[in-house]
């Protein structure tokens, strides 16, 4: 039976790649963060008790700060692979905490290839790593592929950019299988909240229950290439199964604005929405409602508009990914469109606007945290 270790596992990706693993029926081994409150919702479904007979699910206490409790992790579990998706993900909070996410996305990362080296196991443990689109950043050709020039705009992608080059490295100076994923946007109804997608699947959802007035977002012209989360596990999973190490784009090569997912969004909750004004003056009204999910809503209502707190020091203004490498090497092709991807987060948060609209209706107090 093959080890996992998988950091980032409370996070929408870890979280679908240790159900995919459990699938293949790997033992698989998670590192999450000490929280003052549970932060393991995601994988709350798959956890075992350690109490239980051969638990294949185990998790450990941990942190990419630490690289004591990294060797003595990886040195007890000894793992066949591991995947380093933990991160300070948010390329906004980057810029807030731009040395905070060098220590855990870069200097982390490296500390899990020097555990694995100083543990004497580069020739038993393969290594993945969650490179981003991000790396790009101001891009000089489009559709990126794996040979584009990075130039990364935020305190994340240039810690990510550092990573990406200790994976590279490692594998050049010591034979390690090593590789990088550069992964572009991938969505679910488990991602983030505060990510575009999520807010605005969730906002719509609340907004059409009558629990929210309106949604505020910063740049709405950004041009993303977004797929689903559960497809681009399968790719990680797939990266570490070759005969070689490479480094791979996936990506679902479409892109689309940040408002055309808005308006994708709006309709599955039933809401046609018309876009006017310019820059922070754009806003959003309600044209025609449709279909019984949005009774919160009136024509004429303005539930979307522009603020300026979310515009970043640096944009990155449009991503577009080629995945032609992993097509052909991997025979790998995204299943989940964007319009699916879409349909599916705002009725799961449709699901949950409308249990807390009946709880309102019944006099509970049902705030939720927003970002
Ligand atoms: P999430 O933000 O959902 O998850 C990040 C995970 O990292 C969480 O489990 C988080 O723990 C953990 N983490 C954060 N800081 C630390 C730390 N100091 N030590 C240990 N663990 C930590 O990200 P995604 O699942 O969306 O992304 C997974 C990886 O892929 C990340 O590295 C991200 O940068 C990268 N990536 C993501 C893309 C996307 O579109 N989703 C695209 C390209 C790359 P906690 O739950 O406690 O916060
Ligand atoms: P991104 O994702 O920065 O691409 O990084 P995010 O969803 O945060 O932003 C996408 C685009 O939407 C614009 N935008 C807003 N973004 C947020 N979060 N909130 C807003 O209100 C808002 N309004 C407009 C942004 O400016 C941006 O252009 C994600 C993360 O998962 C990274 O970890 C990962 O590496 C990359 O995707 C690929």
């Amino acid at each position: 039976m093959k080890k996992a270790l998988i950091t980032g596992i409370t996070g929408q990706d870890g979280s679908y790649l240790a159900e995919f693993l459990l699938s293949k029926g790997y033992e698989v081994h998670g590192i999450k963060r000490r929280s003052s409150s549970f932060n393991t919702g995601r994988i709350d479904h798959i956890y075992q008790d350690p109490h239980d007979v051969n638990p294949k699910l185990i998790l450990h206490y941990g942190d990419l700060t630490d690289s004591s409790n990294l060797v003595r992790i990886i040195s007890d579990i000894q793992p066949d692979e591991i995947y380093n998706l933990g991160a300070q993900s948010h390329v906004a909070v980057s810029f807030e905490q731009p040395e905070y996410t060098a220590d855990v996305d870069a200097l982390g990362t490296l500390r899990i290839l020097e555990a694995i080296r100083l543990l004497g196991l580069t020739n038993k443990t393969r290594f993945y790593q969650a490179s981003t689109s991000e790396l790009y950043g101001f891009v000089s050709e489009s559709p990126q592929t794996e040979k584009t020039p990075f130039h990364p705009r935020s305190p994340y992608g240039v810690a990510k950019l550092y990573a990406y080059w200790a994976t590279v490295n490692y594998r050049e100076s010591y034979g390690m299988y090593a590789c990088n994923g550069i992964l572009f946007n991938h969505e679910s109804p488990r991602r983030g909240e505060t990510f575009v997608t999520r807010k605005i699947t969730r906002a719509f959802a609340n907004i059409a229950q009558g629990l929210d007035p309106c949604l505020y977002l910063g740049n709405m012209d950004a041009l993303r290439d977004w797929g689903h989360a559960r497809d681009y596990v399968r790719m990680q999973w797939m990266m570490l199964q070759q005969d070689v190490a490479d480094d791979f784009v996936i990506a679902t090569g479409k892109q689309i604005s940040v408002r055309e997912f808005v308006k994708m969004s709006a309709l599955e909750a039933g809401i046609e929405l018309e876009f006017t004004g310019k820059g922070i003056n754009e806003i959003a009204t309600v044209i025609a409602v449709n279909g019984d999910n949005a009774p919160g809503v009136s024509v004429g209502d303005v539930i979307v508009k522009v603020d300026p707190r979310y515009f970043r020091p640096a944009e990155v203004e449009s991503l577009l990914g080629n995945p032609a490498k992993a097509k052909a090497k991997l025979g790998w092709t995204p299943e989940i469109t964007v319009e699916e991807m879409c349909a599916e987060m705002v009725q799961h948060d449709l699901l949950e606007a409308k249990q807390r609209a009946i709880l309102k209706q019944h006099g509970y107090d049902v705030s939720v945290a927003k970002g």
